[in-house]
């Protein structure tokens, strides 16, 4: 089953918002499979935004993510990449779809309270910088036969 890299940023942490952003995930029947709280270096900065260390944006980007203490959450479910990306919504708050977590909870192009991995092959690369093997676990929910009909897996 696909699995998912999810950052609550400083921003949520600040506000509060870790919470409430987690019980969407819950809510919706995604499975946490890893989850940690840690600081992210400059380096690891760098490589988790590679695609933008060149944007203007970047030094900012990498302060803040470097600021304080971030969490760091694997999400498995059925195509839960796309599903989780759709309902994080668009980069810029402003223009995320109602109803989605960035729209629901932020108002900011870069203060935007969470990431989500883009693509499944991103989400590999993702999960692997932030956590091992062991950090990561393989279990079953008690009541998977109400979360999906057998032949969805
Ligand atoms: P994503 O988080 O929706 O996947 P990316 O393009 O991968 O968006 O950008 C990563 C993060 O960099 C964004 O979530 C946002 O915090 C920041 N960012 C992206 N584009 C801009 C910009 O144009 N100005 C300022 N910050 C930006
Ligand atoms: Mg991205």
């Amino acid at each position: 089953m696909e699995r998912t890299l999810i950052l609550f940023k400083p921003d949520a942490i600040q506000r509060g918002l870790v919470g409430e952003i987690l019980g969407v995930f819950e809510k919706k029947g995604l499975k946490i499979v890893g989850m940690k709280m840690l600081r992210m270096t400059p380096d690891l900065s760098k490589r988790h935004y590679a695609h933008l260390v060149d944007k203007p944006f970047y030094a900012d980007l990498e302060k803040f993510m470097t600021s304080q203490p971030i969490i760091a959450m694997v999400l498995e479910g059925v195509e839960v990449v796309s599903v989780v990306r759709d309902i994080v919504g668009a980069t810029n708050a402003r223009k995320a779809a109602p109803g989605t977590i960035r729209a629901r909870f932020s108002n900011s192009l870069s203060r935007n309270v969470i990431h989500a991995s883009d693509s499944v092959e991103t989400a590999k690369k993702e999960i692997s910088n932030f956590f091992s093997d062991e950090e990561l676990f393989e279990y079953d929910f008690a009541l998977k036969p109400f979360f999906y009909a057998g032949d969805e897996e």
